[in-house]
């Protein structure tokens, strides 16, 4: 059995593993789930087809700064292309040693944000918002600055062929509110788990995913409330309002995040990831249009009639599609 060091109340160190050729991450943690033996429905101590990643900055509430970012993006990527990982846990570690309070995600990070997006800093340098931003930005390589890269996080949650689950353990607020509403599913902690969509108090706004996939899944009225007015609201009205799919104690936030993705484990691996983008479908126009037809086409190479056609042109020969009904 694993001993894993301490990363937050809601995570069971017997539960998970640590990642080979991840031990570099500073602002991101990534773990592997291991059975517990029956109950899990594997060997115990086998790898469970699922992975924990988690925010760990619990200090500002898990807000994010682009070098999270694109931890986020690599880990996410990884468990993307993992053919043995169903289903992704994202939350966020804490509490904070500092205060004691809880973050799923505060959005970005407001004491780097620059005019033309957040800026990379020296990894865990101290700042403040009275250094001299002009010092900072000779520091930057242009061609990274200014990225408001959250987005491709966002896309690639949406996009990639894994059932996301957000284990909302604390506040979900700006851009970490939108980060729950893109995840395909949510569970919030009773205790600890606090919603508000500041965006509009710090001027920026997540037009995208953040407000529109939101209104489809709260209702239109409800969206622009939760935006225009910027209240916070608790774990069990989220429920109420279809942000999250359930609300649960805190102490069970992350065993329930396993039991829903050993469920869907038990599924099959097609079925979940065309179901997946048939919902997105519409909502993504002919983005989602592409992912989805993506699917149907490697669907469609694993056909005789899809081999035949290839077959005919690398053997310079008409097709023989005789065998292929117009109707099924
Ligand atoms: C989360 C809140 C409500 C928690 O309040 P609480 O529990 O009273 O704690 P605090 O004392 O306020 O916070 C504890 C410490 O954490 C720091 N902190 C918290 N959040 C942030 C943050 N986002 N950035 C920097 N620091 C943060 C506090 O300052 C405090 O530090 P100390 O102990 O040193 O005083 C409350 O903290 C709160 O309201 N936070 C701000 C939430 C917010 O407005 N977030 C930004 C909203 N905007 C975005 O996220 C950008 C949107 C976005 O990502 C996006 C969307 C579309 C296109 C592009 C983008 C993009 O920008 O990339």
């Amino acid at each position: 059995m694993s001993m894993l060091p301490f990363v937050s109340d809601t995570f069971d160190p017997s539960r998970w593993r640590e990642i080979p050729g991840f031990e570099g991450l500073k602002e991101v943690t990534y773990h592997r789930g291991i059975s517990r033996g029956e109950v899990d429905g594997a060997p115990a101590g086998t790898d469970l087809p699922v992975v924990r990643i988690a925010i760990d900055r619990p200090d500002v509430r898990n807000a994010f700064r682009p070098a999270t970012v694109d931890e986020l993006f690599i880990t996410l990527d990884h468990a993307r292309q993992s053919g043995d990982v169903a289903a992704v846990i994202l939350t966020g570690n804490g509490p904070s040693p500092k205060d004691g309070g809880y973050g799923f995600c505060s959005g970005g990070d407001q004491r780097i944000r620059g005019r033309d997006g957040y800026r990379y800093e020296n990894d865990n340098a101290d700042f403040s918002v009275e250094a001299d931003l002009d010092q900072r930005r000779a520091q930057i390589d242009a061609a990274r600055a200014g990225r408001l890269h959250i987005l491709e996080v966002q896309r690639l949650i949406r996009t990639m062929p894994k059932v996301v689950i957000a284990a909302v353990n604390g506040w979900a607020a700006g851009g970490g509110h939108s980060l729950n509403v893109v995840c395909d599913l949510s569970l919030a902690s009773l205790e600890h788990a606090k919603f508000m969509q500041t965006d509009a108090n710090v001027g920026s706004f997540d037009a995208g995913y953040g407000s529109a996939l939101l209104a489809r899944q709260c209702g239109d009225k409800r969206a622009r409330e939760i935006f225009f007015l910027a209240r916070e609201y608790d774990a069990t009205t989220a429920e109420k309002w279809g942000v999250v799919n359930e609300a649960v104690p805190h102490a069970e936030l992350e065993e329930r995040a396993l039991d829903y993705a050993r469920i869907i484990a038990t599924k099959s691996p097609q079925a979940i990831r065309m179901l997946k983008f048939a919902f997105n479908l519409a909502d993504d126009g002919l983005a989602g249009q592409q992912v989805f037809a993506g699917e149907a086409t490697r669907l469609a190479y694993m056909t005789d009639e899809a081999a035949e056609g290839r077959d005919a042109f690398l053997e310079r020969r008409q097709p023989d599609w005789s065998s292929y009904p117009y109707y099924f």
